[in-house]
Protein backbone atom coordinates (compact mmCIF):
# COMPACT_ATOMS: atom_id res chain seq x y z
CA UNK A 1 0.00 0.00 0.00
CA UNK A 2 1.35 3.59 -0.90
CA UNK A 3 -0.44 5.34 2.14
CA UNK A 4 -1.10 9.47 0.86
CA UNK A 5 -3.46 9.67 3.82
CA UNK A 6 -1.43 11.58 5.92
CA UNK A 7 1.89 12.63 7.54
CA UNK A 8 0.53 10.30 10.48
CA UNK A 9 1.21 7.09 9.26
CA UNK A 10 4.98 7.29 9.37
CA UNK A 11 7.00 4.95 11.13
CA UNK A 12 9.45 5.81 13.66
CA UNK A 13 12.98 5.68 12.18
CA UNK A 14 15.39 3.15 13.99
CA UNK A 15 17.28 5.70 15.50
CA UNK A 16 13.62 6.72 17.44
CA UNK A 17 13.92 3.13 18.03
CA UNK A 18 17.01 2.74 19.36
CA UNK A 19 16.81 6.15 21.56
CA UNK A 20 13.17 4.77 22.95
CA UNK A 21 14.79 1.67 23.91
CA UNK A 22 17.95 3.36 25.87
CA UNK A 23 15.84 5.87 26.97
CA UNK A 24 16.40 7.14 30.77
CA UNK A 25 13.41 7.37 32.37
CA UNK A 26 11.33 8.82 35.91
CA UNK A 27 7.97 9.51 36.98
CA UNK A 28 7.03 12.79 35.11
CA UNK A 29 4.02 13.63 37.05
CA UNK A 30 6.70 14.10 39.84
CA UNK A 31 8.70 16.33 36.99
CA UNK A 32 11.58 13.32 37.22
CA UNK A 33 11.66 12.19 33.56
CA UNK A 34 15.26 13.22 32.62
CA UNK A 35 14.14 12.24 28.97
CA UNK A 36 10.98 13.98 29.22
CA UNK A 37 12.44 16.94 30.54
CA UNK A 38 15.14 17.05 28.05
CA UNK A 39 12.58 17.22 25.35
CA UNK A 40 10.94 19.76 26.71
CA UNK A 41 13.91 22.27 26.93
CA UNK A 42 14.55 21.41 23.97
CA UNK A 43 11.44 22.34 22.08
CA UNK A 44 10.84 25.47 24.06
CA UNK A 45 14.57 26.65 22.82
CA UNK A 46 13.48 25.74 19.53
CA UNK A 47 10.30 27.79 19.61
CA UNK A 48 11.85 30.52 22.27
CA UNK A 49 9.83 30.28 24.77
CA UNK A 50 10.33 29.89 28.63
CA UNK A 51 8.65 26.34 28.69
CA UNK A 52 6.90 23.59 27.23
CA UNK A 53 4.91 20.63 27.97
CA UNK A 54 4.75 17.11 26.51
CA UNK A 55 1.47 16.28 25.58
CA UNK A 56 -0.33 13.22 24.49
CA UNK A 57 -1.61 14.53 20.60
CA UNK A 58 -2.30 17.49 19.00
CA UNK A 59 -5.47 17.54 19.77
CA UNK A 60 -4.85 17.37 23.54
CA UNK A 61 -2.24 20.09 22.97
CA UNK A 62 -4.81 22.76 21.49
CA UNK A 63 -7.66 21.90 24.10
CA UNK A 64 -5.17 22.17 27.12
CA UNK A 65 -4.10 25.56 25.53
CA UNK A 66 -7.87 26.35 25.56
CA UNK A 67 -8.74 25.35 28.89
CA UNK A 68 -5.34 27.21 30.37
CA UNK A 69 -6.65 30.73 28.42
CA UNK A 70 -10.26 30.96 28.45
CA UNK A 71 -13.21 30.91 31.07
CA UNK A 72 -16.26 28.93 30.09
CA UNK A 73 -18.36 31.37 28.46
CA UNK A 74 -15.76 33.31 26.65
CA UNK A 75 -15.26 33.54 22.96
CA UNK A 76 -11.90 32.24 20.92
CA UNK A 77 -11.86 33.54 16.97
CA UNK A 78 -10.83 31.41 14.65
CA UNK A 79 -10.34 30.98 10.61
CA UNK A 80 -13.39 28.75 9.95
CA UNK A 81 -11.65 25.30 8.66
CA UNK A 82 -8.60 25.21 11.23
CA UNK A 83 -8.35 21.99 12.70
CA UNK A 84 -8.88 23.33 16.15
CA UNK A 85 -13.03 24.16 14.88
CA UNK A 86 -13.17 21.82 12.13
CA UNK A 87 -11.47 18.40 13.31
CA UNK A 88 -11.93 18.53 17.22
CA UNK A 89 -14.91 16.77 17.49
CA UNK A 90 -17.01 19.93 19.46
CA UNK A 91 -14.12 19.43 22.41
CA UNK A 92 -13.49 23.02 23.62
CA UNK A 93 -17.34 23.74 23.75
CA UNK A 94 -17.92 20.75 25.91
CA UNK A 95 -14.21 21.11 27.62
CA UNK A 96 -13.65 24.50 27.86
CA UNK A 97 -17.31 25.88 27.77
CA UNK A 98 -16.03 28.23 24.70
CA UNK A 99 -18.09 29.11 22.22
CA UNK A 100 -16.45 30.53 18.23
CA UNK A 101 -16.10 33.45 16.28
CA UNK A 102 -15.46 31.75 13.36
CA UNK A 103 -13.76 33.91 10.17
CA UNK A 104 -13.38 32.80 6.69
CA UNK A 105 -9.63 32.59 5.66
CA UNK A 106 -7.68 33.36 2.87
CA UNK A 107 -5.90 30.39 2.17
CA UNK A 108 -6.53 30.02 5.66
CA UNK A 109 -5.14 33.36 7.23
CA UNK A 110 -7.94 35.53 8.12
CA UNK A 111 -7.64 39.12 7.37
CA UNK A 112 -5.78 40.83 10.32
CA UNK A 113 -9.31 43.68 9.66
CA UNK A 114 -11.79 41.12 9.91
CA UNK A 115 -9.76 39.78 13.54
CA UNK A 116 -10.44 43.62 14.62
CA UNK A 117 -14.00 43.95 13.88
CA UNK A 118 -14.23 40.12 15.62
CA UNK A 119 -12.80 41.40 18.81
CA UNK A 120 -15.56 42.20 21.23
CA UNK A 121 -16.41 45.26 23.28
CA UNK A 122 -16.85 45.27 26.67
CA UNK A 123 -20.88 44.79 26.71
CA UNK A 124 -22.64 42.90 29.24
CA UNK A 125 -24.67 41.18 26.19
CA UNK A 126 -21.50 39.74 24.59
CA UNK A 127 -18.87 36.47 25.58
CA UNK A 128 -15.61 38.11 26.21
CA UNK A 129 -13.07 37.41 23.16
CA UNK A 130 -10.57 35.30 25.46
CA UNK A 131 -8.23 33.92 22.89
CA UNK A 132 -7.54 34.15 19.05
CA UNK A 133 -5.86 30.56 16.86
CA UNK A 134 -3.69 30.57 13.65
CA UNK A 135 -2.61 27.34 12.49
CA UNK A 136 0.50 27.23 10.19
CA UNK A 137 0.80 25.54 8.03
CA UNK A 138 -3.18 25.25 7.27
CA UNK A 139 -4.12 21.91 6.90
CA UNK A 140 -7.26 22.55 5.50
CA UNK A 141 -5.96 25.17 3.29
CA UNK A 142 -4.02 22.62 1.66
CA UNK A 143 -0.66 23.14 4.08
CA UNK A 144 -0.50 26.54 3.15
CA UNK A 145 2.05 28.68 5.07
CA UNK A 146 0.79 31.71 6.45
CA UNK A 147 3.00 34.20 6.41
CA UNK A 148 5.02 35.76 9.08
CA UNK A 149 3.94 39.35 7.59
CA UNK A 150 0.17 38.28 8.50
CA UNK A 151 1.27 36.12 11.53
CA UNK A 152 2.48 39.68 12.84
CA UNK A 153 0.09 41.90 12.21
CA UNK A 154 -2.52 39.75 13.76
CA UNK A 155 -0.40 39.45 16.97
CA UNK A 156 0.53 43.07 17.46
CA UNK A 157 -3.61 43.61 17.31
CA UNK A 158 -3.73 40.89 19.67
CA UNK A 159 -1.06 42.53 22.02
CA UNK A 160 -3.10 45.98 21.40
CA UNK A 161 -6.42 44.41 22.78
CA UNK A 162 -4.43 42.17 25.25
CA UNK A 163 -5.96 39.24 24.09
CA UNK A 164 -3.66 35.82 23.64
CA UNK A 165 -2.69 34.48 20.39
CA UNK A 166 -2.53 30.17 20.26
CA UNK A 167 -0.65 28.95 17.39
CA UNK A 168 -2.11 25.48 16.10
CA UNK A 169 1.95 24.74 14.79
CA UNK A 170 1.51 20.59 14.86
CA UNK A 171 3.27 21.52 11.02
CA UNK A 172 4.80 24.67 12.43
CA UNK A 173 8.46 22.90 10.95
CA UNK A 174 7.17 22.52 7.52
CA UNK A 175 6.00 26.00 7.55
CA UNK A 176 9.00 26.97 8.69
CA UNK A 177 11.15 24.73 6.19
CA UNK A 178 8.93 26.07 3.02
CA UNK A 179 9.22 29.93 4.30
CA UNK A 180 12.65 29.80 4.78
CA UNK A 181 11.97 30.93 8.00
CA UNK A 182 13.04 29.82 11.72
CA UNK A 183 9.76 28.14 13.15
CA UNK A 184 10.59 30.21 16.31
CA UNK A 185 9.96 33.53 14.01
CA UNK A 186 6.75 32.05 13.70
CA UNK A 187 6.09 31.10 17.25
CA UNK A 188 6.87 34.69 18.30
CA UNK A 189 4.15 36.16 17.19
CA UNK A 190 2.00 33.47 19.26
CA UNK A 191 1.71 33.56 22.99
CA UNK A 192 1.62 29.90 22.79
CA UNK A 193 2.04 26.99 20.31
CA UNK A 194 1.57 23.60 20.03
CA UNK A 195 3.77 21.35 17.48
CA UNK A 196 3.61 17.47 16.61
CA UNK A 197 6.12 15.32 16.61
CA UNK A 198 4.08 12.41 15.57
CA UNK A 199 3.58 14.17 11.45
CA UNK A 200 5.91 14.91 9.56
CA UNK A 201 8.74 14.32 11.81
CA UNK A 202 7.75 10.53 11.99
CA UNK A 203 7.62 10.59 15.91
CA UNK A 204 5.34 7.82 17.24
CA UNK A 205 3.23 9.75 19.80
CA UNK A 206 3.26 13.39 21.14
CA UNK A 207 3.01 16.86 21.00
CA UNK A 208 4.80 19.87 22.96
CA UNK A 209 2.93 22.96 23.96
CA UNK A 210 4.89 25.74 24.67
CA UNK A 211 4.71 29.27 25.97
CA UNK A 212 5.03 31.30 29.48
CA UNK A 213 6.53 29.32 32.49
CA UNK A 214 3.34 30.07 34.35
CA UNK A 215 1.41 29.51 31.31
CA UNK A 216 2.91 25.91 31.56
CA UNK A 217 2.54 25.18 35.11
CA UNK A 218 -1.51 26.19 34.69
CA UNK A 219 -1.10 24.14 31.33
CA UNK A 220 0.07 20.77 33.52
CA UNK A 221 -2.57 21.03 35.69
CA UNK A 222 -5.18 20.82 32.75
CA UNK A 223 -3.20 18.27 31.27
CA UNK A 224 -3.69 16.21 34.48
CA UNK A 225 -6.94 16.84 34.42
CA UNK A 226 -8.01 14.94 31.36
CA UNK A 227 -6.17 12.01 32.03
CA UNK A 228 -2.37 13.24 29.89
CA UNK A 229 -0.23 12.72 32.94
CA UNK A 230 2.20 10.48 32.05
CA UNK A 231 4.38 8.41 33.53
CA UNK A 232 7.41 6.69 32.52
CA UNK A 233 6.67 9.13 29.53
CA UNK A 234 10.37 9.47 28.20
CA UNK A 235 10.19 6.23 26.26
CA UNK A 236 7.77 8.92 23.94
CA UNK A 237 9.66 11.86 24.60
CA UNK A 238 13.19 10.04 23.52
CA UNK A 239 11.47 9.51 19.73
CA UNK A 240 10.55 12.65 19.76
CA UNK A 241 14.11 14.08 20.83
CA UNK A 242 15.46 12.31 17.52
CA UNK A 243 12.76 13.47 15.91
CA UNK A 244 13.28 17.04 16.40
CA UNK A 245 17.47 17.06 15.92
CA UNK A 246 16.99 15.15 12.20
CA UNK A 247 13.87 15.47 10.82
CA UNK A 248 12.98 18.91 10.32
CA UNK A 249 15.05 19.44 7.42
CA UNK A 250 13.93 16.62 5.73
CA UNK A 251 11.00 18.05 5.59
CA UNK A 252 12.01 19.48 2.20
CA UNK A 253 11.85 16.27 0.37
CA UNK A 254 8.18 16.28 1.40
CA UNK A 255 7.35 19.49 0.00
CA UNK A 256 9.92 18.38 -3.59
CA UNK A 257 7.45 15.34 -3.76
CA UNK A 258 4.80 16.80 -2.60
CA UNK A 259 5.46 19.78 -5.96
CA UNK A 260 6.27 16.64 -8.24
CA UNK A 261 3.30 14.80 -7.24
CA UNK A 262 0.66 18.01 -7.45
CA UNK A 263 2.45 18.79 -11.37
CA UNK A 264 1.72 15.26 -12.28
CA UNK A 265 -1.89 15.23 -11.02
CA UNK A 266 -2.99 18.34 -12.71
CA UNK A 267 -1.78 16.80 -16.14
CA UNK A 268 -4.51 14.14 -15.66
CA UNK A 269 -7.83 15.20 -17.13
CA UNK A 270 -10.65 14.78 -14.91
CA UNK A 271 -8.03 16.24 -12.04
CA UNK A 272 -8.30 20.00 -11.09
CA UNK A 273 -5.50 21.12 -9.69
CA UNK A 274 -3.21 24.21 -9.35
CA UNK A 275 0.52 23.05 -8.55
CA UNK A 276 1.76 26.16 -7.78
CA UNK A 277 -0.72 26.28 -4.53
CA UNK A 278 1.37 23.28 -3.48
CA UNK A 279 3.68 24.62 -0.68
CA UNK A 280 4.71 21.87 1.83
CA UNK A 281 3.32 18.48 1.75
CA UNK A 282 -0.09 18.25 1.57
CA UNK A 283 -1.94 18.14 -1.77
CA UNK A 284 -5.53 19.05 -2.23
CA UNK A 285 -6.98 17.47 -5.50
CA UNK A 286 -10.00 18.21 -7.14
CA UNK A 287 -12.54 16.15 -9.03
CA UNK A 288 -14.53 16.55 -12.48
CA UNK A 289 -16.12 13.43 -13.23
CA UNK A 290 -15.96 11.47 -9.87
CA UNK A 291 -17.24 11.77 -6.36
CA UNK A 292 -14.43 11.38 -3.74
CA UNK A 293 -15.72 8.39 -2.05
CA UNK A 294 -15.74 6.13 -5.27
CA UNK A 295 -12.19 7.91 -6.61
CA UNK A 296 -10.68 6.77 -2.80
CA UNK A 297 -12.43 3.05 -3.46
CA UNK A 298 -11.05 2.84 -6.66
CA UNK A 299 -7.56 4.10 -5.34
CA UNK A 300 -7.26 1.59 -2.82
CA UNK A 301 -7.81 -1.25 -5.04
CA UNK A 302 -4.83 -0.51 -6.67
CA UNK A 303 -2.87 -0.17 -3.63
CA UNK A 304 -2.96 3.60 -3.01
CA UNK A 305 -4.71 5.05 0.23
CA UNK A 306 -5.97 8.88 0.01
CA UNK A 307 -8.81 10.64 2.29
CA UNK A 308 -11.75 11.96 1.10
CA UNK A 309 -11.29 15.79 1.80
CA UNK A 310 -15.14 16.98 0.54
CA UNK A 311 -17.85 15.52 -1.71
CA UNK A 312 -14.96 16.16 -5.22
CA UNK A 313 -12.13 16.30 -3.35
CA UNK A 314 -9.58 14.52 -2.16
CA UNK A 315 -6.18 15.50 -0.35
CA UNK A 316 -3.02 13.49 -0.21
CA UNK A 317 0.00 13.68 2.10
CA UNK A 318 3.50 13.44 1.25
CA UNK A 319 5.73 12.08 4.06
CA UNK A 320 9.20 10.06 4.71
CA UNK A 321 7.51 6.88 3.91
CA UNK A 322 6.51 7.25 0.50
CA UNK A 323 9.19 7.69 -2.36
CA UNK A 324 9.39 9.27 -5.68
CA UNK A 325 8.61 6.14 -7.08
CA UNK A 326 5.70 5.47 -4.68
CA UNK A 327 4.60 8.66 -6.38
CA UNK A 328 4.69 7.88 -10.48
CA UNK A 329 3.21 4.72 -9.64
CA UNK A 330 0.60 6.69 -7.65
CA UNK A 331 0.19 8.56 -11.09
CA UNK A 332 -0.26 5.94 -13.36
CA UNK A 333 -3.11 4.34 -10.92
CA UNK A 334 -5.23 7.45 -11.63
CA UNK A 335 -4.45 8.17 -15.00
CA UNK A 336 -5.48 4.63 -15.50
CA UNK A 337 -8.87 5.61 -12.85
CA UNK A 338 -9.93 8.51 -14.08
CA UNK A 339 -9.65 7.18 -18.46
CA UNK A 340 -12.10 4.50 -17.80
CA UNK A 341 -14.27 7.01 -16.92
CA UNK A 342 -14.29 7.12 -14.00
CA UNK A 343 -14.29 3.79 -12.08
N1 LIG B 1 -4.65 16.33 11.63
C1 LIG B 1 -4.99 15.03 11.09
C2 LIG B 1 -6.51 14.81 11.14
O1 LIG B 1 -7.00 15.09 12.40
C3 LIG B 1 -7.27 15.62 10.16
C4 LIG B 1 -4.44 14.90 9.71
O2 LIG B 1 -4.40 13.75 9.21
O3 LIG B 1 -4.03 15.91 9.11
N2 LIG B 1 -3.74 20.47 14.25
C5 LIG B 1 -3.64 20.24 12.95
C6 LIG B 1 -3.40 21.36 12.01
C7 LIG B 1 -3.73 18.93 12.46
O4 LIG B 1 -3.64 18.72 11.16
C8 LIG B 1 -3.93 17.86 13.38
C9 LIG B 1 -4.10 16.45 12.89
C10 LIG B 1 -4.03 18.17 14.73
C11 LIG B 1 -3.94 19.50 15.14
C12 LIG B 1 -4.32 17.11 15.77
O5 LIG B 1 -3.25 16.27 15.99
P1 LIG B 1 -3.48 14.81 16.64
O6 LIG B 1 -3.93 13.93 15.52
O7 LIG B 1 -2.13 14.46 17.16
O8 LIG B 1 -4.49 14.95 17.72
Amino acid sequence: MIDLRSDTVTQPTEEMRRAMAAAELGDDVYGEDPTVNRLQEMAAEMLGKEDALLVTSGTQGNQVSILTHCPPGSEVIIEEEAHIFYYEAGAASILAGVQFRTLKGERGAPEAGSVRKAIRDDNIHFPPTALICLENTHNRAGGAVISLKRMESIYELACEHDIPVHLDGARLFNASVAAGVPAGKFAACAHTVQICLSKGLAAPVGSVIAGPRDWINRARRWRKRLGGGMRQAGIIAAPGIVALQTMVERLAEDHANARFFAEGLAAIPGIELNPELVETNIIVAGLKKISADDFSMALRERGILANPFSSRQVRFVTHKDVSRADLERALKEINAILKNGGI
